[in-house]
């Protein structure tokens, strides 16, 4: 089996090594997968991509910008049959990479979303990005029907084939939810699984409130679009 573990990344010197360093690559490879590590970067100006290669990763430049951009280029690029995501800012537990697969083998699901809610570190979160991911999380259960708990996640385990029957059309923070969306209503076997999320290590980027209004803007267009 051959795993592609995509993390996208923006100016995370200060996260990027741990987070690769935490990838239980022998686990995985006791289990017969064979890993790939791509990092799609915006063009960090700090020592992202240095340390992600000295890591042993793959490291692609994307200087189109945008989050859903780098997650469309990295999936083009990924060559894995299974392919894994994540932030490159330390918050979502590699060490579960193993589990997630074996769910998603066990399960025989599609795709695996995760749920940062249930054990999250307190800390993790601010109070704005709370209430910014409970409403988005509402507005896609009432929309689009999907049984989530956790619309924003960015760590999600998958089939690399489910891509041909799902359309991905945002290159911002929208994809995040979009891709669970395609998934769910595209009757693919789907599941959330609660995760330990830490809190983020660097530099915040996003801002809760701007993007909150253009993730719920996106939600309403596709919701729009879909009649
Ligand atoms: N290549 C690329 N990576 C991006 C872009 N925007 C964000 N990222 C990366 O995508 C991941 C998710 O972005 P975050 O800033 O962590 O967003 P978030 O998780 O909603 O916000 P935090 O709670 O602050 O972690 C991080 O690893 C970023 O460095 C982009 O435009 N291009
Ligand atoms: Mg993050």
């Amino acid at each position: 089996m051959k795993l592609t573990i995509i993390i996208p990344t923006i100016n995370e010197e200060k996260a990027i090594g741990k987070v690769i360093k935490e990838i239980p690559l022998e686990t995985l490879k006791k289990n017969n997968c064979d890993t790939e590590i791509l990092i799609i970067d915006g063009a960090s100006t700090d020592n992202t991509q240095d340390i992600a290669r000295a890591h042993g990763a793959k490291v692609i430049t994307e200087t189109r910008k945008g989050y859903g951009r780098a997650y469309k280029t990295g999936f083009k690029q990924a060559t894995g049959d299974i392919i894994a995501t994540a932030d490159g800012d330390y918050t979502y537990p590699m060490k579960i990479i193993p589990d997630l697969i074996e769910t998603l083998e066990k399960e025989n699901l599609d795709f695996i979303t995760t749920n940062r809610f249930k054990y999250c570190d307190k800390k993790s979160f601010r109070t704005l990005h709370i209430i910014g991911n409970h409403t988005l999380t509402i507005a896609t259960r009432l929309l689009f029907h999907a049984k989530l708990k956790d619309s924003q996640s960015g760590m999600w385990v998958f089939r690399k084939k489910i891509l041909k029957n799902i359309t991905l059309t945002s290159d911002g923070m929208p994809f995040s939810e979009e891709i669970k969306i395609e998934a769910y209503r595209k009757g693919l076997k789907c599941k959330e699984i609660p995760i330990k999320y830490r809190t983020r290590i660097g530099e915040v980027k996003l801002n809760s409130f701007k993007d909150g209004i253009k993730n719920l803007l996106f939600l309403i267009t596709k919701k729009v679009k879909a009649n």
